[in-house]
């Protein structure tokens, strides 16, 4: 007869996971004995926990399919949380097992002692204690049902003695999985949007995530609308390709035209996005939303037109039921105004960056874009990267951008690639990090290695928590605590026996990255960049502009001034012109 542990991981086997990330402990050992003897299912063994949620999500994101991970108990399940937060705020479907102390000893304040049912509630879709082994198979199978399902984080919590115990007679349950049902919108929702448009001069559509699998038809609409597309971070990788209507994307790290496309609409057609940044979003202008998520519905700004519905679903029924408009006098300006600002701001720095030392961070964002390969998943820490990949790193339908983009974690890119290269062994996986993001997590570079995976950690070395010193500067502050040690990430690498290269000559960068990528396996590419090139947000607001310059006045005073000089040199032309 079966344990408790060897029925879950059957149940494991049977919703088709085919690797666990996590490390090993006393209470969680049987389960990994029970997954050490299994034919389908791999171990991953990671060095924090919190690498192991991330690798998790990544894994789900890249093959759409229920990824696990595991702690054992108090300290070690405790570790998951930043990167199960991350999961269920990216909605993807990830389990994560709890073990726990002896059920005899909970509440006693044993040692280890934490409530993992309680502490992942706000993190998951579904979170539960099995305390008794006839809970056994199904409280298993809802849990995994719950993730795939919401989609979103389950927690199995389950005490060491349980999980010896003998499990109920019979067999994990398997069940028949209806496929993805259509979601269409309501009739007269539908007429109420198409007869919007209809009567509106100028619709700019506003397009996320949940445009994914939409971008023919987005451009269809577009194309009978003649409609700026503007984009949200994370909808970019769906949409922002072959789009002859691109206009850039909004938001903090915005860029291009999408900001006044916006404001300047008559109708504002929202579609699959809960983008969250109400502050870049109009409250004037007639707004749309088009979501299958009714709870995104109206939640960042005026919703006079509401469609709960599939995206694709939705425009599919929509294009017939909309005229071609006449003109497209509007979209042009819009384009135009795209392209002098794609110009002459964003591609500023890149024009001569092969002069400029220390390396420019946008020159080394546009020659990983270059070198990197066709279909690479790209993962990219939270921080100043997030500006980089958004801004340089093109999409093309192949490719993958994979971020903290919800949560907005620090060190989420190396935990991320190793979910994705370990999915995908086939593909080159590139993380973008920071150092402050590698430091945060800089033992699980040993995986890379451990797991011999293709990832190749591409670290942009401010030696600076630059993101923070831009948001004290714009504050109106002094930075303080931004600054990182010069660290030699190469030489770390190295010494933990990965392949590795430190670059801080701009004019070497195109080969090394061309000669690295090129190779498969793990490598480190160290690049030494400027820490004072930092970027602007598309729409500034008058008291950000006063921050910024009162922040240099102050450095000025406090005898920074040389900071200041060199901040100054490294920005101005990324400053754009309205400004
Ligand atoms: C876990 C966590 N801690 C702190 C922050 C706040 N934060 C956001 S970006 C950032 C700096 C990131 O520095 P680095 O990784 O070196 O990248 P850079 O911005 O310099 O390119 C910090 C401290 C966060 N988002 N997440």
């Amino acid at each position: 007869m079966a344990t408790v542990a060897e029925m879950l991981v059957e149940q494991l086997e049977l919703a088709g996971v085919e690797r666990v990330y996590g490390i090993v402990g006393d209470s969680l050992n049987p389960i990994v004995d029970a997954i050490r003897r299994s034919k389908k299912i791999r171990w991953i063994h990671v060095r924090h926990e919190e690498v192991a949620a991330f690798a998790a999500g990544a894994d789900a994101e890249v093959t759409g399919k229920l990824a696990v991970c595991a702690g054992s108990c108090g300290p070690g399940n405790l570790h998951l949380i930043n990167g199960l937060y991350d999961c269920q705020r990216n909605r993807v479907p990830v389990l994560a097992i709890a073990s726990h102390i002896p059920a005899t000893q909970i509440g006693t304040q044993f040692f280890q002692e934490t409530h993992p049912d309680r502490i992942f509630n706000e993190c998951s879709v579904f979170s539960e204690m099995i305390s008794d082994p006839n809970q056994m198979p199904r409280v298993s199978r809802i849990a995994i049902e719950s993730a795939l399902t919401a989609p979103g984080v389950s927690v199995l919590t389950i005490p060491s003695t349980v999980t010896q115990e003998k499990a109920p007679e019979g067999k994990a349950l398997d069940m028949a999985h209806p496929r993805k049902p259509r979601i269409i919108p309501n009739e007269e929702d539908l007429k109420e949007l198409a007869d919007a448009i209809n009567e509106a001069d100028k619709v700019a559509l506003f397009c996320g995530a949940g445009t994914r699998g939409a971008h023919d038809e987005v451009m269809e609409l577009a194309g009978k609308l003649y409609s700026p597309v503007g984009h949200s971070l994370r909808g970019k990788e769906w949409i922002q390709w072959d789009n002859p209507y691109d206009v850039g994307m909004s938001g903090l790290l915005g860029y291009g035209a999408a900001q006044e496309s916006m404001e300047e609409a008559d109708l504002l057609v929202l579609i699959g996005t809960d983008f969250p940044y109400d502050s870049f979003l109009p409250h004037k202008v007639r707004t749309a939303q088009i979501d299958i998520n009714p709870m995104h519905l109206g939640r960042r700004t005026r919703c006079d037109i509401s469609v709960q519905a599939d995206v694709r679903e939705t425009l599919k029924l929509l294009i017939p039921m909309v005229e071609q408009k006449k003109s497209r006098s509007w979209l042009d300006k819009k384009l135009k105004s795209q392209a002098y600002l794609m110009d002459k701001v964003v591609g500023a720095y890149t024009e001569d960056g092969s002069k400029l030392k220390p390396i420019h961070p946008e020159f080394a964002a546009v020659k990983l874009d270059e070198a990197a390969s066709d279909d690479a998943i790209f993962t990219v820490d939270t921080g100043m990267c997030n500006v980089w990949a958004a801004r340089y790193i093109t999409p093309n339908g192949k490719r993958r951008v994979i971020g903290s983009f919800l949560h907005g974690s620090m060190a989420n890119a190396l935990p991320q690639a190793i979910g994705a290269a370990v999915a995908e062994p086939h593909r080159q996986v590139v993380a973008m990090c920071g150092d402050g993001g590698l430091s945060m997590l800089l033992g699980d570079l040993q995986t890379i290695k451990t797991q011999d995976l293709n990832v190749k950690a591409v670290v942009f070395n401010n030696s600076a928590l630059c993101m923070v010193k831009l948001e004290m500067i714009v504050d109106g502050l002094v930075d303080f605590g931004t600054t990182n040690d010069e660290m030699n990430f190469a030489a770390i690498a190295e010494a933990m026996g990965i392949r590795a290269v430190r670059v801080t000559d701009p004019q070497e960068l195109e080969a090394v990255l061309e000669e690295e990528m090129a190779k498969p396996g793990p490598a480190v590419i160290d690049i030494v960049t400027d820490p004072n090139a930092l970027s602007i947000p598309p729409k500034i607001e008058f008291g950000q502009a006063k921050g910024f310059a009162f922040a240099m006045s102050k450095q000025i005073l406090n005898g920074g001034f040389g900071e200041v000089m060199s901040m100054a040199r490294s920005n101005l032309r990324n400053i754009p012109r309205r400004f």
